[in-house]
């Protein structure tokens, strides 16, 4: 083609040129003209290259860029339907990652949410021990307190157990030596008794040697137990004729029965007279909290305050029977009186006890002295139905109940002192539970006077 013959022409002439070239170069008269001949063909060779190169060129590539379009569709074919196969598969991966994920997260919720309930219920357990701990320990501390103390205590006890075993030694060997000393006393005493009656009837054998003796009145009578007359008369008239002062008493001592006379006080005004007073209480002068031996043998002097005796009211009320009456004074000056008709006391082996029957008086319509019956008691000696000893509360000896509502032998009140008082000089029925009167009177006389 023209291309082909025209690159042979070109040819051709660059190889002419090039000879020429080389001759020119050896002898130097042409050489301009030749340059330039040669720049000139050069030019032409340059232009028809570059158009033939370009259209072929342009050919080739598009040819070329065809072919590898084609074959890059291809890929890009391959490749697409590859990517969509591997995006297919990853969002299924994708999926299934959300799934498991979505689950783990569940999952770890729910152990979070487990975890933090256990968490609470550790931090709940771990206070209740704390508490308990604390417990323990102050419980600890108080049971080592307890402990010390009880040690002092059983100390101190011990101690206490060692004094009173000692004690109860030294006790023991001195009751042993008082025992010792108290019979001989007992020896001598019988002794001493029979010195004593022996002066007595010395004394009273002098008395009737003596006949202007004025100041007897005071003197007790010893009656032997062969003057049958005598006695006879005396208790004939023990009551009756008060105003001598005269009662029996009696005892046995070796054998031999003495009776002896007892001077008395009598009241010949209240309620007919004839009237022997046991008990008489106007000013205090005397104490009434008393032994039950004092209250048996009686105290105080006839005309002033004292108790008769226990002994010696139960011997006149078992020999005939008698009336009580007992006379009460308030501080306002009134005066009241209770009475029973019948009245006695039982034995010293029966406590003293009281018996009486038939009330009557002003001193409360109903009686102060327990109607049924009740044992002497004092402070040395409780026979009342009461788990405490009225005697020593109340004070004086009486025939307490439990403690009962009187006591006349309680303490004396003066005026503006005397309300208020338990242990006063009581009579229930008549003052009320704590008024202590000004003064009583009991006395007694045979129910037939
Ligand atoms: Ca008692």
């Amino acid at each position: 083609n023209s291309s082909e013959i025209y690159m042979t022409f070109l040819v051709d002439w660059s190889v002419a040129f090039l000879s020429l070239y080389d001759s020119t170069i050896m002898n130097n008269v042409m050489l301009p003209v030749t340059l330039s001949l040669c720049l000139c063909v050069c030019i032409q060779i340059e232009v028809f290259v570059k158009e033939s190169l370009t259209e072929d060129t342009t050919h080739l590539r598009n040819n070329a860029l065809h072919s590898e379009m084609t074959a890059m569709l291809d890929l890009g074919t391959k490749l697409h339907s590859q990517s969509t196969q591997h995006i297919r598969r990853l969002t299924d991966m994708e999926t299934q990652v959300l799934n498991q994920t979505s689950r783990l997260e569940i999952q770890s919720l729910e152990n979070s949410l487990s975890s933090i309930k256990l968490e609470n219920k550790l931090l709940r357990q771990t206070s209740e021990i704390n508490q308990l701990r604390d417990k323990t320990d102050a419980l600890e501390q108080r049971m080592h307190n307890m402990e010390a103390r009880h040690r002092a205590e059983l100390g101190w006890i011990k101690s206490e157990r060692t004094k009173l075993q000692r004690l109860l030694v030294s006790q023991s060997s001195s009751i042993q030596s008082l025992e010792h000393n108290l019979e001989q006393v007992i020896t001598n005493n019988s002794a001493l008794y029979r010195e004593q009656l022996q002066l007595h009837s010395t004394i009273n054998n002098l008395l009737k040697m003596c006949p202007k003796n004025k100041g007897k009145q005071i003197v007790d009578e010893v009656i032997y137990a062969h003057d049958r007359e005598k006695i006879q008369d005396v208790m004939d008239n023990q009551f009756r004729i008060c105003s001598h002062n005269v009662l029996i008493n009696s005892l046995i001592c070796e054998g031999t029965l003495y009776y002896t006379a007892l001077t008395v006080y009598c009241n010949m005004e209240s309620a007919g007279g004839g009237w022997t007073i046991i008990q008489l209480r106007k000013d205090g002068t005397l104490d009434f909290h008393r032994t039950w031996k004092e209250y048996k043998m009686g105290f105080g002097s006839l005309t002033e305050e004292h108790w008769l005796g226990n002994e010696l009211v139960y011997k006149l009320t078992n020999q005939r029977q008698c009336t009580l009456r007992l006379e009460l004074t308030d501080w306002d000056g009134k005066l009241a009186f209770s009475q029973y008709e019948k009245f006695y006391l039982g034995s010293e082996k029966q406590n003293y006890r009281l018996f009486l029957k038939s009330y009557s008086g002003t001193a409360g319509r109903q009686s102060s002295l327990v109607i049924n019956g009740a044992d002497f008691s004092t402070k040395d000696m409780d026979n009342d139905n009461c788990i405490c000893k009225c005697a020593l509360m109340l004070t004086g000896g009486w025939w307490f109940d439990a403690c009962g509502p009187s006591n006349l032998n309680g303490i004396y009140y003066t005026s503006g002192q005397n309300s208020g008082k338990l242990d006063g000089i009581k009579w229930h029925y008549f003052k009320g539970p704590n008024y202590s009167l000004h003064a009583t009177t009991m006395m007694i006389r045979p129910l037939d006077f």
